[in-house]
């Protein structure tokens, strides 16, 4: 197997194939350390909120979701309701989802106020039963 290698390696197509493992070896390298442009380390630091419309909610059970003042959120949206269409919205925002429907996304991003308050989220079409809160709070120092 060696010895077989090592013959290979003595010829012109054997040295093609190494001189290409080796650029991509280092194309790889590269991929990994290449410098981080300036949006990354952004969105790295929002929160992503998944919701799930299902079953005609968010989430299964419209849950109230906490917020940290002045943090940016990103709610991604994933409708999962065969034959209907959803959307999200925040009352009293202009944050608005596009209109999606069965297993389509979107994401919407919201940049979360100083003060505490509490928000309603809503789907317009179906807003009686698919809504929920958002609840800007300070989180306790611990
Ligand atoms: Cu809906």
């Amino acid at each position: 197997m060696v010895e077989r290698i090592k013959k290979e390696l003595k010829t012109l197509r054997g040295q093609a194939a190494l001189f290409v493992g080796f650029v991509l070896i280092a194309f790889f390298i590269w991929l990994g350390m290449s410098p981080q442009t300036s949006a990354k380390p952004i969105e790295r630091d929002i929160r992503t909120i998944h919701l799930e419309m299902k079953d005609m909610s968010f989430a299964s059970d419209n849950p109230t979701i906490e917020l940290s003042p002045g943090e940016v959120v990103r709610f991604l949206l994933t409708n999962l309701d065969e034959g209907m269409k959803h959307e999200f919205h925040i009352q009293g925002t202009n944050i608005r989802s596009r209109v999606l429907t069965y297993g389509q996304k979107d994401s919407v991003f919201f940049r979360v106020p100083i003060h505490e308050r509490e928000y309603i989220y809503v789907c317009s079409f179906h807003a009686l039963i698919m809504q929920g809160k958002l609840q800007v709070k300070n989180k306790p120092i611990q």
